[in-house]
């Protein structure tokens, strides 16, 4: 398991709760177990970073108000950190998840760095940075540079690659590398867990998301109210953000009782495993990595069919899809499996199957050293 020639990389990413958060994270977690050395940088310390590890290493970026600006910036003081890490740790890869400003500031950082040290970069596009930010013309034309500039370009599902192509022009080849999820063993038994949420002979719907825009919470809700029968599940809600905004919709949609909210929760894996069922909403999204977390613990899925999604949920198999903005359709797929606990289990098994087979570190964490070792036998930009 442990690498015979163990690599220095750089990892950025945004530390918030968020999928390319937790991603980068578990990224560092197993290269670190596989015998590597890696160098978080950002403006926190990232959600889930493995703890009091002699090989993980955390480097804050500072940033200064002046006066004289009236937006603070990021970019400069993130690209100085980079340069400075990478010339006093001899950094291989610089990683960037999400390439805004993350690609950006480390093309700039590998300009600052002394001649004869090639740093070689690698930007994982996660979603937002190419289906948002690629569309804006003030962002378009410098994410298709940092890209162009990377040596190498990682979309999470096939679906970015496309939008990528499509939206951003990148001439570069782009390597799909799916999601990885390894779960941690819970803390508390199945029945405490539900104990706790107030359920019992119910089924335990599961959503869980940071509450952004694109999770389309409203159509979640809209989709719980027609769920049938009424009194046949709860539906909890694992927010990465304050729910406070949605209290009103729950009122109007009389779900009071029916959806119970825990929000920053740290160790998801116990709320995981006490779910028979997951939904989600989503208007757009790459991959969604609460649907792959569910898969995990053998939980299968209700889905809108977006983006990314039909290349995690085999419909009909593991889950079911629905066209986006149909909450009745939602509802009904529920409501189906609710009755049926026969069909959840056969899907849950299939969906924990799928989940090994496609979508685990050991699956691919090789995929990501392999392009580390392809970029630096090419000799880097
Ligand atoms: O791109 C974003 O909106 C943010 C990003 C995040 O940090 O949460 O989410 C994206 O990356 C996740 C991890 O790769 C994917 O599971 C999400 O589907 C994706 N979100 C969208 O595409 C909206």
């Amino acid at each position: 398991m442990i690498d015979p020639a163990p690599l220095k990389i750089g990892i950025t990413c945004y530390p918030t709760v968020g999928g390319s958060g937790i991603l980068a994270a578990e990224l560092g977690a197993e290269l670190v177990a596989r015998g590597h050395e890696v160098h978080f940088i950002s403006y926190e310390k990232p959600f889930r970073l493995p703890a009091n590890h002699p090989r993980v290493f955390f480097h804050p970026v500072t940033v200064n108000t002046y006066g004289l600006f009236k937006y603070p910036d990021y970019t400069l003081p993130l690209s100085v950190r980079m340069a400075e890490v990478a010339r006093d740790h001899h950094l291989d890869i610089l990683h960037v998840h999400y390439a805004v400003p993350h690609a950006t500031a480390a093309i700039l950082a590998r300009e600052m760095l002394p001649a004869g040290h090639k740093l070689r970069i690698v930007t994982t596009l996660h979603g937002t940075d190419t289906t948002l930010l690629g569309r804006d013309p003030g962002y378009g034309p410098a994410i298709r540079h940092a890209l162009e500039r990377s040596d190498a370009i990682t979309a999470v599902s096939e679906f970015l690659r496309r939008e990528t192509i499509n939206h951003l022009g990148v001439q570069r080849p782009i390597e799909v590398i799916h999601n990885f999820f390894e779960p941690e063993a819970p803390t508390r038994p199945r029945d405490e867990v539900r104990r706790e949420l107030g359920i019992g002979a119910e089924a335990m719907i599961l959503h869980i998301s940071n509450l952004r825009p694109v999770k389309r919470i409203d159509l979640l809700l809209e989709a719980a109210a027609r769920i049938q029968p009424a009194d046949a599940f709860k539906l909890v809600i694992i927010a990465g953000e304050s729910f406070a905004p949605f209290d009103s919709d729950v009122r109007r949609l009389g779900l009071e009782g029916r959806v119970i909210v825990r929000e920053r929760i740290n160790r998801v894996e116990d709320y995981l495993q006490a779910a028979d069922l997951a939904l989600f909403s989503s208007e757009s999204e790459s991959f969604c990595l609460g649907i792959l977390e569910a898969m995990c613990f053998g939980v299968p899925s209700v889905s809108t069919a977006v983006g990314g999604i039909p290349e995690v949920i085999d419909d009909g198999v593991t889950g079911h899809l629905v066209p986006f903005g149909d909450a009745e359709a939602l509802a009904d797929a529920s409501s189906r499996l609710i009755a049926n606990p026969e069909l959840r289990k056969r899907m849950g098994t299939a969906a924990r199957a799928r989940a090994a087979q496609l979508f685990s570190a050991d699956q691919i964490v090789p995929r990501y050293l392999e392009l580390y070792r392809t970029v630096m036998d090419a000799g880097g930009r």
